[in-house]
């Protein structure tokens, strides 16, 4: 047999396609994009009678027209995502543009340089991102491996490597004394609002952080290699949805707020303070968008390395001590080598707290201890020490709403890019990452009912002075989200009402 046919039912209609046993996955595809009218902005999506998604390649099964495959062209929710078109244009009107400047000025403005390389990283973004596929970038063997960590990066891949250059340069140029007393007051507090800050803004925001605790001074931190460290660390995160550079400031800024507000400075050693905070910075590094299910389920590189134990944590304390191997980064190479070994020990158990796989271990372990809480006792610090990066890690919804809602929104956008693979890999996908199953409302209620409320609970028993900080706006948000689950779900019902009343006119027109 030199061809198989593949019957499908594509909006409304059944319909056959014919193909040759030597066609290819991108000719497959192609044929159910053009009969499924499928614009640029949307996934092909093909699933078998009983429901599971098929993988759309040269080796989808031929079936009979009574088991016929359903094929369905799903507008992708990609927002900010470019048509190359558009991309061209805009690149060629920069261009243009940088000609003309070139011409009057001599220099182009650094507003201009900056546009320029936005455009040229979403551009290599496009090129990196497999499932954007259908985008028309997309490089199968092209160079996406982040320039940042290769000593000589090649052309192509110059410009992440300069912008990152450009983030360096206006970092060390803005000097600490820049950072008014106002602002590092309200660095120590949840309602920060990360959004106003670009990158450089927010390396300068963490100095503050380490120069303010004082950490420099008892470490013998050179201020040269801490501003070395943050900026490796500012590169080895990924320019992914949510888990990239800015979820990292956000982490530590509120660490660092929980500091201040709980009075920890006095409560326990500033070694303990320094493994938090740098715990904080580090607790994502290299964060691939994809989370431990899906390293496990796909068996990826860094699954089979941890042996599918915490891989993505095991991975971000791995590459932080990575950067810190460099002597040129490393802010802990004055210290002593037990002080070394406390906070490598530390900042391991902090880092592999944050995999939520282990929140009930570690909140059950410290609801036990809460009520006998002894801050000089090694194993309730410990606990302690996990407890507030975890918090740190997941009190988006302890922020105020404006600075929360986007990062809801980010996190989404990364669930769903995951789930969409995970559909496109017939790998199993769970439920809360499915954009035809969730909604805002739907994720966060549980998660503040079940998870966050629980959790700042038994901190707020501990640190009452965080009642008004944590517990306070989340049971806000949950409100928030409550009205609008039970509006939502009204407006459903009311929907269905009229159906209902529709189909039962109809019928009795019909009599
Ligand atoms: C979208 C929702 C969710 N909401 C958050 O505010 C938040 C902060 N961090 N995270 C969050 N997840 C996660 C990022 C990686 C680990 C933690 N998620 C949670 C899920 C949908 O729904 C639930 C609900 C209850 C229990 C478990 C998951
Ligand atoms: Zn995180």
């Amino acid at each position: 047999m030199t061809t198989k046919i593949i019957h499908f039912m594509v909006n409304g209609t059944l319909e056959k396609a014919e193909f040759g046993v030597d066609c290819s996955a991108a000719d497959v595809k192609d044929v159910f994009r053009a009969a499924a009218e499928a614009g640029p902005h949307h996934i092909l999506k093909m699933y078998s009678m009983s429901g599971s998604v098929l993988n759309i390649s040269a080796q989808l099964e031929a079936n009979s027209e009574d088991s016929y495959y359903r094929l369905e062209a799903v507008a992708s929710d990609q927002q900010g995502v470019r048509m190359p078109k558009e991309l061209d244009a805009m690149e060629h009107r920069l261009l243009h543009l940088e000609s003309k400047v070139l011409d009057d000025v001599g220099e182009p403005p650094e507003a201009v340089c900056d546009l320029m390389s936005q455009v040229e990283s979403f551009k290599k973004k496009l090129e990196s991102v497999k499932h954007l596929s259908w985008v028309g970038l997309f490089k199968e063997d092209g160079d996406h491996q982040l320039s940042k960590r290769s000593p000589k990066p090649s052309s192509s891949q110059l410009s992440a490597h300069e912008q990152q250059q450009q983030v360096r340069r206006k970092f060390l140029n803005m000097s600490s004394l820049q950072v008014t007393e106002e602002v590092r007051e309200h660095l120590k507090t949840p309602v920060f609002d990360n959004w106003q800050w670009e990158e450089a803004e927010m390396l300068v925001l963490l100095q503050v952080m380490f120069t303010d605790l004082d950490f420099l001074a008892a470490f013998h931190i050179q201020l040269e290699v801490l501003q070395n460290f943050l900026f490796q660390v500012f590169c080895h995160y990924n320019n992914i949805p949510f888990h990239n550079f800015r979820h990292c400031f956000c982490v530590t800024q509120m660490m660092y707020g929980l500091i201040w507000l709980t009075d920890l400075r006095s409560k326990i050693s500033r070694i303990d303070l320094l493994i938090m905070l740098t715990s904080a910075l580090c607790h994502d590094l290299d964060h691939p968008g994809y989370n431990n299910s899906f390293q496990i389920n796909a068996q990826t590189d860094l699954a089979l390395r941890y042996n599918d134990i915490s891989p993505l944590e095991n991975h971000h304390c791995a590459v932080a001590f990575g950067i810190m191997a460099k002597p040129e980064c490393n802010i802990l190479k004055n210290l002593s080598s037990d002080q070394y070994k406390h906070i490598r020990g530390g900042m391991i158990r902090c880092i592999l707290a944050t995999d939520m796989a282990r929140h009930n271990d570690i909140l059950n372990k410290f609801k036990s201890i809460v009520p006998v809480f002894n801050f000089t006792n090694k194993e309730h610090q410990e606990v302690l020490m996990k407890i507030l990066v975890k918090v740190s890690d997941i009190s988006n919804e302890a922020r105020p709403m404006a600075v929360a809602e986007p990062w809801l929104d980010c996190l989404l956008q990364e669930f769903f890019n995951q789930s969409d693979t995970e559909k496109l890999k017939g790998l199993p996908v769970a439920p809360f990452m499915d954009r035809d199953k969730v909604s805002k409302p739907s994720s966060q209620t549980g998660f503040i009912r079940f998870v966050l409320l629980p959790l700042f609970t038994e901190v707020t028993k501990l640190f009452p002075a965080l009642e008004k900080h944590l517990l306070e706006p989340v049971r806000r948000a949950l409100d928030f989200y409550s009205d609008l689950e039970r509006a939502s779900k009204q407006e459903q019902e009311e929907e269905e009402e009229k159906k209902k009343e529709g189909r039962t006119a109809a019928a009795g027109g019909g009599v």
